[in-house]
């Protein structure tokens, strides 16, 4: 069991605890150690086999180690089994969604008998919702839109979850001498941030193996249903709940299928366009040339032979493009925004890759609500192969996160002052993370900001105004003099929070006229500029910062996920603040006063 799915179990079992009103330190517990899983690099499988005792982890104690331990062993625990008999299991859905805690949970399940999202709108549409003591018209009125955004989202994965759910049956059919080469196609490789599901296609030369390899695939221990099994096709469904689609292809069409199963649906509908305007026909077996009647219809779509006509490409995705007289398109650009067009011209951007990145301009230690110090932080970032990094906790404002007040931030330069000397190589700049107020003004007096090398801006309250005053409220808070850069601009939390109301067009407008950078935050929950965003922040020739807005050393690797976001906004190198070098970096800094 991967650590991502352990997290997960015990996630759920916290959850139906805290509705069943349990101790809230023993829930506390939960969370803790449900954090420092996530934390970790290292499968938690691996350290139990090698004899290693788990509460010697940060928040890890006998209880929690011997609930993993059987989780590792059994694939199940019986406490959440025991749990779930007492209290639905469906609850712990319920407390996901936006406006509906535990205590709220627990008091939907105990008075309206109501377990599942479906009878919660129809108790909430009903009005026996609001009748309920303490749910008020507007948090019904909550309720109903968290429950819209919840159906949205359904049945979609983020992709950096997806990835650790799919590792293990990567490895078990890698592992197989007949399959020449494994690639994950679809959405996840156009780097998106959530997957439907995964297409896997895999090169098997000689066709007398393809039985084995599926055999491999549906019959991999972490699957928990077969949906389809056939000779080059099959489906199946995790145990994580990831659907996964698996083509087996000879050599000749591998390039075509890659390409074809890639997408999107819009890029393939454009390249098969262009195919027939030159007398081609592309499918996922190849590109073909057609004979004189049927160069008007898509043969591959109506039934005749796909592989009728000669084929003049298919090995390879570049023989495919080539065969279009196009260069290869990077996957992250196959959305049919220009990318075509853009490829016959010559003027793909040069996408920026994690090797541009020379620093990073937003994360938490101790000093707020991170969990290693200033000194762990920027040796992790040394060792990154970092030029810089800036040092942002959070500002006062933010009492739930230990924000600084300008006394503690005095002391914190202290001790940054302190590890500048002892950790070379790299440089740390004064960094925070300030909030913008409710009525726009900024969380720290203008004598402490002026002695910060890097202001970022953030909002962390009052998400719930309208567009207008909130659009205004986040255009005062960049357009003070001293800020840099704003932060997870739109507040999204995908599959949790929708963004905040806010006009983005007015916003990158201020940010060009401000000279301020905004944020591309790479945590993978956030992505926060998307990817439109981005595309047309670069168009105003805004300027983009990719933080990963790490809270432990970890978290630093969340860069990888950012850059895929930024890839997908056709960002380069030189659109990016932190690419610059040391030298151009202090230049930004400076660009506003000269
Ligand atoms: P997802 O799974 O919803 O995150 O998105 P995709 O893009 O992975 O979509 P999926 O899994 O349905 O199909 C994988 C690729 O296969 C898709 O990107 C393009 C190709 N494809 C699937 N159906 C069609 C189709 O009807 N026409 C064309 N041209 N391509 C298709
Ligand atoms: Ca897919
Ligand atoms: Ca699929």
């Amino acid at each position: 069991m991967e650590n991502i799915e352990i997290a997960r179990r015990l996630e759920e079992l916290a959850d139906l605890l805290e509705i069943q009103g349990a101790n809230p330190f023993r829930i506390r517990a939960y969370r803790n150690a449900i954090r420092t899983i996530g934390g970790l690099t290292r499968p938690l499988a691996e350290s139990l086999a090698e004899g290693e005792d788990l509460t010697e982890l940060p928040g890890i104690g006998k209880d929690l180690a011997s609930h993993i331990q059987e989780l590792v062993e059994t694939g199940a625990l019986e406490l959440l089994e025991e749990v779930a008999q007492e209290v639905p299991r469906e609850l712990a859905t319920l407390t996901r969604l936006d406006g509906v805690g535990p205590k709220k949970a627990q008091k939907l399940w105990k008075e309206l008998d109501v377990t599942t999202v479906d009878e919660l709108e129809d108790a909430a549409q009903g009005g026996k919702v609001q009748a309920l003591s303490g749910f008020g018209k507007k948090s019904v009125e909550k309720i109903l839109r968290a429950i819209q955004d919840y159906r949205n989202r359904q049945g979609r994965f983020l992709r950096a979850e997806a990835i650790q759910y799919l590792r293990p049956l990567l490895r078990s059919l890698e592992a197989l001498d007949a399959v020449a080469k494994l690639e994950v196609a679809g959405s996840y490789r156009r780097g998106k941030e959530t997957v439907g599901d995964i297409d896997l296609l895999a090169r098997v030369e000689d066709q007398g193996d393809r039985a084995e390899v599926m055999e491999a695939f549906t019959g991999f221990s972490g699957v928990a249903r077969v949906e389809m099994a056939g000779e080059t096709r099959g489906s199946v469904v995790l145990t994580s709940g990831l659907p996964v689609d698996l083509r087996i292809l000879g050599a000749d069409s591998y390039g075509a299928a890659l390409h074809y199963f890639t997408g999107s649906k819009e890029h393939n509908v454009e390249i098969r366009k262009r195919a027939q305007r030159r007398g081609l026909r592309v499918s996922e077996y190849g590109v073909f040339e057609v004979e004189e009647e049927d160069s008007s219809a898509d043969a591959s779509e109506d039934g005749k032979d796909p592989e009728a006509g000669r084929r003049i490409a298919g090995e390879t995705e570049e023989e495919v493009f080539g065969a279009l007289d196009l260069p290869w398109i990077p996957p992250v650009l196959r959305e049919n925004r220009g990318e075509i067009q853009a490829a016959e011209e010559g003027t793909l951007p040069q996408v920026v890759g994690l090797e541009d990145i020379r620093g990073d301009l937003h994360m938490h230690t101790t000093w707020s609500d991170g969990k290693d110090s200033i000194q762990e932080m920027a040796e992790a970032c040394r060792d990154r192969g970092y030029e810089y990094l800036a040092i942002t906790d959070h500002s006062q404002a933010v009492t739930v996160a230990r924000g600084l007040t300008p006394e503690r931030i005095r002391e914190q330069w202290e001790e940054l002052e302190g590890v500048r000397e002892a950790v070379d190589g790299i440089q740390i700049f004064r960094g925070c993370e300030v909030d913008i107020l409710k009525d726009g003004s900024l969380d720290l007096p203008d004598e402490i900001l002026t002695e910060l090398d890097v202001v970022l801006v953030a909002i962390h309250s009052h998400f719930e105004l309208d567009q207008a005053t909130m659009t205004e409220r986040i255009i005062q808070g960049l357009s003070h003099p001293l800020v840099d850069v704003l932060a997870h601009p739109t507040g999204r939390l995908i599959k949790r929070r929708e963004p905040y109301a806010v006009d983005m067009e007015a916003v990158l407008q201020a940010a060009r006229e401000h000279g301020v950078a905004v944020e591309l935050n790479a945590n993978p929950h956030r992505l926060d500029l998307h990817d439109r965003h981005l595309f047309r922040a670069r168009e105003l020739g805004v300027d983009v910062v990719v933080n990963t807005d790490a809270h432990r050393i970890s978290q630093l690797e969340f860069m990888d996920s950012g850059l895929a976001q930024a890839q997908r906004g056709w960002l380069e190198a030189g659109d990016v603040v932190n690419c610059r070098s040391l030298a151009d970096f202090r230049d930004w800094l400076d660009r506003r006063t000269g």
